[in-house]
């Protein structure tokens, strides 16, 4: 029996050609993949290098300064890495926190290769959070934190796009500019009140000509307008200004404001912060244009930082269909997500909505908002829900910065995108967390399929599946749980983080697919599980994405990202993942958990891309079905009226 040798192709030749896969016939057990020993050494040397690297990256991570309350009370950037412009603006770090930073030649052929073909992203330049999503006279819109000029984080406008479906797009023009002293530094993230007379309102913050945060009310100029081209900024703006006790730049991004009980008024919450601890303003109004602060806070959770771009709405208890966020459903847990300044991160939880007292209570405090759930455990900021009131469902948007360098950003004209909409809605087997899973309409891009059935992947060893080209994939892979009754005690200490990614050697894990990998598999992004078993019996299973070898290029920090997921009993393992060039999207068990990952691979593009089965554990491991569909591209374009 060959030995078994860690899944870890750093810069090696692959020495063992294969027979890949292919789709329909029935293969046969993999042997183990077996390297030379001077190969071993290799893997090693580079498994000490990149841990090395790993330690120094943590080191620098934890003396990142926390919070930059004020662009005056900025510390002075750390000589020894490099801050990019956005960051002291709310928007993520994204240079390599390598110092002195490493360069990479970028061939055009390369960057192109990172635009994605389906997931929504400007023309060209910057773009950030989603805001006001909403659908109207049959079309949904989408507006964004957008830099006209230039492909990093500054004069910040709403982009505007529409669609009939969620994944054909038309742009739009600007529907609004940095034009007012309420405003003019930034016509910041806002969300939309659809009213039942058939108005809308969009309350926005605005960041003033004295970088004050304020909230504003725009109107579409013509309703009858199904495209909502042209807004109107209403002439007595600002509408609130900082309350007292908070910081003039810590109040921001009104939510969907929610019809009360007594239908007398309309509430809408705003995030901020006192000291460290993050919170959610309540102001209650009639008019949308005068508001009464609520006393006390929707909620709030001491040491989370500034609470950006909250969301509140409700979910059924009984069914998986949405709910308005004014419904008077009685059914219902609300969802309070905050996304967290100080961690660029969105915590939701699940909770009460008290009106009378205008107070939401967590249903189990140790997994309160900021410390317990998030949407994704990878590169995923800024979200925003809405209630899609044609199909019945609610809709969640998330934003996906880059992670390499603001000047490839530069070089390559382009930064960001948006998720694909994900249907969000309890779920009502473990009724402790929420289920995201792609909208329907994503399947109409699906084009051939590749089917495999009961795959078993031997211990050690790699499996490649016959598909190119391989960059515009939709796979759907269910897989027998690794109970393995022989073993008494797995890896309990398990973290996807701290752990050694995809290429560790463990009892029941890791195991799961590469994506974006050459032949030689030097370069390699891995979609994992990892199963611990308690000594009581217990199993506790973790998904990960290792994305630390997604890329030969120097100037990139790649990550292992991942939690626990839920799996009851009698389930099998299952993920989706939707590939999108740079962009890697997957939904573990049905979708109650996620992680998003933006990879720049340099040779596992084009035909070169591959995908591969792994199993580093040491018990086999058995697909029950594995169907991959290759994607067409979205049509999106701008509007040519
Ligand atoms: N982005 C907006 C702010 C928000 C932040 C500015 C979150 O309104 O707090 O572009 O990414």
């Amino acid at each position: 029996m060959a030995e078994i040798q860690p899944l870890n192709g750093l810069g090696q030749e692959n020495p063992h050609p294969y027979t890949p896969l292919l789709a329909d016939r029935r293969p046969t057990v993999s042997s183990p993949q077996r390297r030379p020993i001077q190969v071993l050494a290799s893997v090693l040397l580079a498994v000490v290098g990149l841990s090395g690297l790993l330690v120094i990256c943590k080191i620098q991570s934890s003396r990142q300064p926390l919070v930059l309350e004020k662009k005056d009370d900025r510390p002075e950037p750390l000589a020894f890495w490099p801050v990019s412009r956005g960051k002291p603006e709310g928007v993520s770090e994204k240079a390599s926190l390598i110092w002195p930073s490493p360069s990479f030649t970028w061939t055009n052929a390369m960057l192109a290769w990172q635009r994605t073909s389906y997931h929504f992203q400007p023309e060209k330049n910057w773009m950030n959070d989603p805001n006001g999503p909403l659908f109207y006279m049959g079309w949904y819109h989408l507006f964004y934190q957008y830099n006209p000029d230039s492909a990093v984080w500054g004069n910040i406008t709403w982009g505007h796009a529409v669609s009939k479906d969620l994944i054909h797009w038309l742009y739009l023009d600007l529907a609004m500019v940095p034009d007012q002293w309420y405003d003019i530094n930034g016509v910041w993230t806002g969300s939309a009140t659809l009213l039942p007379d058939g108005r809308i309102v969009m309350i926005y913050t605005g960041s003033t000509n004295e970088s004050v945060q304020v909230q504003n009310v725009a109107v579409p100029a013509n309703l009858s307008d199904p495209l909502l081209r042209d807004w109107v900024k209403y002439e007595a703006n600002p509408v609130l200004l900082p309350p007292r006790g908070i910081l003039y730049d810590d109040f921001r991004d009104p939510t969907t404001a929610w019809f009360a009980k007594d239908g007398k008024a309309w509430y809408l919450t705003i995030g901020s912060k006192v000291n460290t601890t993050g919170i959610a303003l309540v102001y209650k109004t009639t008019d949308f244009y005068n508001y009464e602060l609520m006393e006390g806070v929707l909620h709030s959770v001491p040491e989370t930082g500034m609470w950006e771009c909250i969301d509140f709405y409700p979910v059924s208890t009984t069914s998986t269909v949405g709910l308005d966020t004014s419904s008077n459903e009685t059914d219902v847990k609300y969802v309070l997500k905050a996304s967290l300044d100080d961690l660029k991160k969105d915590f939701y939880a699940l909770g009460s909505y008290d009106e009378a007292n205008q107070t939401w209570t967590p249903d189990d405090l140790e997994m309160d908002v900021g410390i317990g759930m998030r949407y994704d455990y990878g590169k995923y900021y800024a979200s925003k829900t809405f209630y899609d009131q044609y199909k019945g469902r609610r809709i969640l948007w998330g934003w996906i910065s880059e992670t390499d360098s603001e000047e490839t950003d530069l070089e390559k004209g382009w930064a960001s995108l948006q998720t694909i909409p994900r249907v969000v809605y309890l779920d009502l087997k473990t009724n402790s967390n929420l289920i995201q899973w792609p909208v329907e309409e994503v399947k109409r891009l699906r084009r051939t399929e590749f089917s495999f059935e009961n795959i078993t992947v031997a211990a050690g060893s790699v499996l490649p599946l016959n598909i190119t080209p391989a960059t515009q994939l939709d796979i759907n892979i269910e897989m027998e749980f690794p109970y393995s009754e022989n073993i008494t005690e797995a890896d309990v200490t398990y973290n996807c983080t701290t752990s050694g990614g995809a290429a560790d050697r463990g009892i029941l894990g890791p195991f799961g697919l590469l994506i974006f990998a050459d032949d030689n598999l030097v370069e390699q992004t891995a979609v994992f599980f990892y199963v611990a078993k308690a000594s009581t019996g217990d199993f506790r299973t973790y998904f990960c994405h290792d994305d630390s070898r997604s890329s030969k290029a120097t100037d990139l920090v790649g990550y292992t990202y991942g939690n626990t997921v839920p799996v009851l009993s009698g389930e099998k393992l299952s993920i989706r993942i939707l590939v999108d060039h740079s962009i890697i999207e997957s939904f573990a068990q049905g979708g109650r958990m996620s992680i998003t990952s933006r990879v720049y691979p340099t040779e596992a593009i084009y035909g070169a891309a591959r995908v591969f089965l792994f199993n580093n554990a040491s018990v086999p491991i058995t697909t029950t079905s594995l169907n991959i569909w290759q994607m067409d591209s979205a049509h999106i374009h701008p509007f040519f009226s």
